[in-house]
């Protein structure tokens, strides 16, 4: 046991409660999974809305303690177990949030615009998925010279909440149908942090 409370994640893993998971899974903390598709009605139950207005999934509850945004829950959950995702010198905490800032607003509105276009099928419109997919190539140029002599993480030599968080974005460039070819760096570090095994572990939830 990681201490007296049980931490409740709710949300499927094929949604931005993945990235919550994958927090507990690289600390070992315990937790309880509920595993609600945010499209199946079950997010727009009273009982859901209390805890999150906007009907979203991930919610993470903690006895009393509600927290929504997915970024916001993984920070939470990387400071129960400091040092090891989330180090204690504020520049360090800065450069984490740099990166998390970065990924949900250079590349995750456009890579989600481009999956509900995908969804779509023949009714997806070309034009904004070609511009949004544009955007996120151009997104990928910043990680790929950040990662040229900063060893094999986004901060260094050891994987921390910057490359979970980054991650859990990221990996939906390939899902999109962006090559990496152009690439290199980001994708070999993609793979570093795809192959872990508490990101690997969720993969089989
Ligand atoms: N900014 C929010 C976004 C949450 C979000 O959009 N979640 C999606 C699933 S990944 C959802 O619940 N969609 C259902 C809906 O929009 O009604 C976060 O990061 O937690």
């Amino acid at each position: 046991m990681n201490g007296s409370t049980i931490i409740k994640i709710y949300g499927s893993v094929l949604s931005r409660a993945n990235r919550c998971l994958w927090v507990l899974e690289e600390l070992g903390l315990d937790y309880e999974h509920v595993n609600i598709d945010p499209r199946s009605g079950e997010t727009r139950s009273a009982a859901y809305l209390a805890l999150n207005p906007s009907g979203k999934v991930p919610v993470m509850v903690e006895e009393e303690f509600v927290l929504t945004e997915s970024m916001a829950i993984t920070r939470y959950l990387a400071g129960k177990l400091p040092t090891r995702l989330l180090p204690a010198d504020p520049v360090a905490r800065a450069k984490i949030d740099q990166w998390t800032l970065w990924a949900v607003t250079e590349v995750e509105p456009f890579a989600t615009l481009v999956v509900r276009e995908m969804r779509l099928g023949d009714s997806a419109d070309p034009g904004l998925t070609g511009k949004c997919k544009e955007h996120v190539s151009k997104a990928l140029e910043t990680i790929e010279s950040c990662l040229t002599d900063s060893g094999d993480y986004l901060m260094g030599d050891n994987f921390c909440l910057a490359d979970l968080n980054v991650a859990a974005v990221v990996y939906m460039v390939p899902v999109i149908g962006i090559g990496m070819e152009t690439a290199p760096r980001t994708s070999a570090w993609l793979q570093r942090c795809l192959k872990r095994p508490a990101w690997l572990k969720l993969q089989d939830l």
